[in-house]
């Protein structure tokens, strides 16, 4: 069976993989360290968050998640995007922090391969008020990628605007996911995946091999992105640009820098890197990649001069908000490279406005009074 996509209200239930553990002793041994963590990962945990064993090792935790959905909203390659497509939406850390940037975005659509897991970020997500705001895709991210690729190409299948599929495809169960694909404009999309790491022996490597990332390395990502050789022939919008979605990729703290850049020729738009830290430590970095490769002089020079000005205004912001002493930042981090620009010095902890603040009581009110019920 395909990818399915979920009917508006329609929400696997929580089964025998899905907990909200309250006491230590219930917590198995590798995730207890997570556990003891669990009102910063999720704020309204005790409001009956529910994770499955596996997703406390990857589960962005809220501030730094915040924090991404905010620069994600305002970087320059969201440029005119208005639908955001998260490829592993494991447990809605980071979905639901997209989805709570009201009105920022048309559509988010939440990818998740694992029935218990898409259970726990559904569950989750109604937990902060967000269920409805969130299209959901139970599936393998990669196929799913594939076939909205195939409804932006030609070849007699390009069925961009909202045809949906016909004959051999509807026998997969899948036309609704194809018709919703296909209504997607693909100057509108934006990416961003946060994939499994391989494990905590990430944190062995100095320098993290992205190549060898498992399941999925990073090419595997970039390249699902990106539209299939197969499907650009003909294609009147193609001729001028390669057709690659803008991403931003959440990956090791440590990640080789080098091999992102890598990812885009030279004289492209650069990539941004910033790292993200919680109590002076990098927990993890998000890689900010265009898809304009093929921008023109005119194009480019636009680009940079809107990513010049919000990162001014970025770190005017930051100069009112970070603490006075910033950690130092990872030796790889800092390397000058002509493809990127690194930034660092996020300490997401006490970086709250106050109107984060009153709309986060409101919603701890509304949440506290049904709970209560
Ligand atoms: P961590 O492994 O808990 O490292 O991950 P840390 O911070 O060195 O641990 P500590 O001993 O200092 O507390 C840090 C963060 O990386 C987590 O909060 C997750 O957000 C993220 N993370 C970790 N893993 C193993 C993954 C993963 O496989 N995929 C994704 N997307 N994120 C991960």
């Amino acid at each position: 069976m395909g990818p399915k996509l979920l009917k508006k209200g329609e929400k696997f239930p929580l089964d025998e993989n899905c907990h909200h553990y309250t006491k230590l002793g219930e917590v198995p041994w590798d995730i207890q360290k997570y556990w003891h963590q669990r009102f910063s990962i999720f704020e309204f945990y005790a409001y009956d968050i529910h994770l499955t064993d596996s997703a406390w090792f990857g589960v962005t935790p809220e501030p730094v998640a915040t924090r991404i959905a905010r620069d994600l909203s305002t970087h320059p390659i969201a440029d005119g995007k208005r639908v955001l497509i998260d490829l592993f939406g494991g447990a809605g850390g980071n979905v639901i922090a997209f989805a709570l940037s009201s009105g920022r975005w048309d559509r988010i659509i939440a990818i998740e391969k694992d029935r218990s897991t898409l259970a726990c970020a559904q569950h989750n997500a109604e937990v902060y008020d967000v269920l409805d705001k969130i299209t959901w895709v139970h599936g393998d991210c990669f196929e799913v990628m594939k076939r909205f690729w195939k409804t932006k190409g030609t070849k007699g299948r390009g069925r961009e605007g909202g045809e949906v599929a016909t004959g051999q495809e509807q026998e997969d169960d899948n036309e609704e996911l194809d018709g919703l694909l296909a209504g997607l404009k693909l100057e509108e999309c934006l990416v961003f995946a946060s994939p499994p790491w391989g494990g905590v022996s990430y944190r062995d490597q100095e320098v993290f091999d992205l190549s060898k990332m498992e399941p999925y390395n990073l090419e595997q990502l970039y390249k699902a992105c990106t539209m299939p050789e197969e499907e650009k022939e003909e294609h009147p919008s193609t001729q001028k640009q390669k057709h690659i979605l803008p991403q931003a990729l959440f990956l090791p703290r440590q990640s080789d820098l080098n091999q992102i850049a890598a990812l885009v020729p030279e004289g492209a738009p650069k990539i941004d890197v910033i790292q993200y830290c919680q109590k002076g430590a990098s927990k993890a970095l998000v890689a900010y990649l265009p898809g304009n490769i093929d921008a023109d002089k005119e194009e480019k020079k636009q680009y940079e001069e809107n990513r010049g000005q919000k990162k001014r205004k970025q770190d005017d912001e930051q100069e009112q908000t970070i603490p006075e002493l910033l950690p130092e930042a990872p030796k790889e981090a800092l390397e000058a490279h002509d493809a990127y620009d690194t930034s660092y010095a996020q300490d997401i902890e006490i970086d709250t406005s106050k109107a984060d603040n009153a709309e986060k009581r409101k919603r701890k009110r509304r949440r506290r009074s049904s709970h209560n019920n």
